[in-house]
């Protein structure tokens, strides 16, 4: 976690102010549960200043679409951000292979999937949505669509990156550590003025996989979900166990048949818990439904969110399963 990042934001923690672990609840203590809370939106991990750029949109009556779009550049664009975008850490050969999708509210989807080169995957991802008759493009050919739309070849591999990676391949140990490098993998959720509902995830993935894997983070359904009348979610965490269990849909699934957002991701993470190896692995799962309450649950401590509305930001660690 970045420090400087945290000092920006009141914490709430449990002892602390007296608010609900785990919610959504702004400094005030109000929940969305009104419509004049709207709009709000939430993202994975300490992305507050992502938040930020998503809140100039929502502010001013933009659509949620543009909002997460727009959050979800930001951290794209930040060479420090080390799982996301530009300066994220490479596959184990040393290529920034990067995996994003966006949702709006009318359930449209576009995705993009070890994708190099090219800064803003979450971008060809909506025009992958917007301008095509398909969802999702992988590696070369959504490169190329990429420069058919105007976007440019960049080296995305920052020599910080690359002398961390050449360091790691002194031992090329490979074994996931839980909340590694913060996991500052974004995915957000936002609702507008009106009501509606978006959701976009980006990522890096897993800092040294394998040339070619792709995580859970551009698969809807996995990394994100949204649908209108209910809400959406977004993971975070070890891809193979989200995918294997399609976690963001269960998420607003289970919203559907009446849980909460907190009762949903603790549900989630608990097929995790029963059919999966989880001690050496963190997932995170963070949802909002239609209202605006938002709820999150983890395997591991040390997740956490950020939330922005009407009432300010937030900063909300997650209750998890192991203590
Ligand atoms: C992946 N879920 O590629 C991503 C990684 C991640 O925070 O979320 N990191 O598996």
């Amino acid at each position: 976690m970045k420090n400087h990042k945290r000092r920006e934001f009141l914490k709430t923690t449990v002892f602390g102010s007296g608010l609900v672990l785990g919610s959504c609840s702004f400094t005030s203590n109000i929940k969305h549960s009104k419509k004049e809370d709207l709009p709000m939106v939430i993202s994975t991990w300490n992305n507050a200043r992502a938040n930020a750029a998503a809140w100039e949109i929502l502010s001013r009556g933009g659509t949620a679409l543009d909002a997460v779009e727009a959050g979800a550049r930001f951290v794209e664009a930040d060479p420090d951000d080390q799982s996301v975008g530009y300066g994220g850490r490479p596959d184990r050969d040393g290529h920034v292979t990067l995996d994003a999708c966006i949702m709006d509210h009318l359930g449209n989807a576009g995705s993009v999937s070890f994708l190099q080169g090219i800064k803003h995957p979450i971008s060809v991802a909506r025009k992958v949505m917007e301008k095509t008759p398909h969802v999702m493009l992988v590696g070369e050919g959504a490169q190329q669509f990429a420069l058919s739309e105007g976007f440019r070849l960049e080296n995305l591999l920052t020599e910080n990156s690359k002398k961390e990676w050449t360091e790691w391949k002194k031992t090329s140990d490979y074994k996931p550590i839980i909340n590694i490098e913060s996991h500052d993998t974004i995915g957000m959720v936002a609702i507008d003025k009106k009501g509606d509902i978006a959701g976009a995830c980006t990522t890096s993935g897993l800092a040294y996989k394998m040339h070619g894997r792709v995580g859970d983070s551009p698969i809807i359904g996995a990394g994100l979900f949204v649908d209108n009348e209910v809400g959406g979610a977004a993971a975070t965490g070890m891809g193979e166990a989200v995918l294997k269990s399609l976690g963001s849909f269960l998420v607003v699934e289970l919203m559907r048949q009446g849980m909460s957002p907190q009762e949903a991701c603790k549900e989630a993470v608990m097929r995790i818990i029963r059919k999966q190896e989880y001690q050496n692995i963190q997932v995170g799962y963070l949802a909002v439904d239609k209202q605006g309450q938002c709820g999150a649950f983890s395997i591991q401590p040390g997740f956490v969110y950020a939330s922005k509305g009407t009432g300010g930001n937030e900063l909300v660690d997650v209750l998890s399963y192991v203590k």
